[in-house]
């Protein structure tokens, strides 16, 4: 198979058990997309993950705020934060890349989250964009112009990561069969899909990849 040319990178966004069938954060159909990114990466050289890592005591979980419930909203640190379920903690099963995916040709994996005063959907900065992963910095280095994304969630991590991208200049792929939404209202994968769109994020099928 032809591989993409060295300016072209692939992110595979938090294919972690805990937001696949069964996961303390499952995203419905998830595990669909697993197959299909390991097909996917046949047509890459350049081969990146995110891994969501939160430590134990992460702001963003309902069970470190007594009273409160999952998706309810509070105030972290000046910005809006829902509430999410105990998920990827650093260490535990959950946070591991499912076994199925393919990692033998990864390049590196940007973990995220690890701050608890902050949540951190992207993949390049935190929700506050003060801390930052790294990936930018090492897609540039590694002389990246465009940048393609698929993974888990279509409405969070995903959307997030290919905003930044966008943000920092990349041109951006989203695959769209490669990703699936948690959908927490059934419109947001959709409505993902249309501010990808709208910050300019190119939107194709793994086909035409
Ligand atoms: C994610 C919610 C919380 C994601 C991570 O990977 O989309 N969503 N943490
Ligand atoms: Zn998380």
């Amino acid at each position: 198979m032809e591989k993409k040319k060295d300016n072209t990178a692939l992110v595979i966004v938090d294919v972690q058990y805990d937001f696949l069938p069964g996961g303390a954060l499952a995203v419905a159909y998830g595990d669909q997309i697993i197959p299909l990114i390991n097909q996917i990466q046949k047509k890459f050289d350049l081969i990146v993950a995110t891994q969501d890592w939160h430590p134990e005591e992460h702001q963003s979980f309902a069970a470190n705020h007594p009273g409160k419930k999952n998706g309810e909203f509070i105030d972290l640190n000046g910005l809006e934060q829902i509430l999410w379920p105990v998920h990827c903690v650093q260490g535990s099963s959950g946070a591991e890349f499912h076994a199925d995916l393919d990692q033998s040709r990864w390049k590196a994996v940007f973990q995220k989250g690890k701050n608890p005063e902050v949540d951190s959907y992207s993949g390049f900065f935190d929700n506050a964009r003060r801390g930052d992963t790294g990936l930018g910095e090492y897609l540039k280095t590694h002389g990246v112009s465009k940048v393609y994304v698929c993974g888990l969630a279509q409405d969070y991590c995903v959307k997030f990561t290919a905003l930044d991208a966008v943000s920092l200049g990349f041109e951006t792929f989203l695959i769209a069969d490669a990703t699936r939404p948690v959908n927490l209202n059934s419109t947001d994968g959709d409505q993902a899909i249309a501010e990808m769109k709208k910050a300019g994020v190119h939107v194709v099928i793994s086909d035409q990849v």
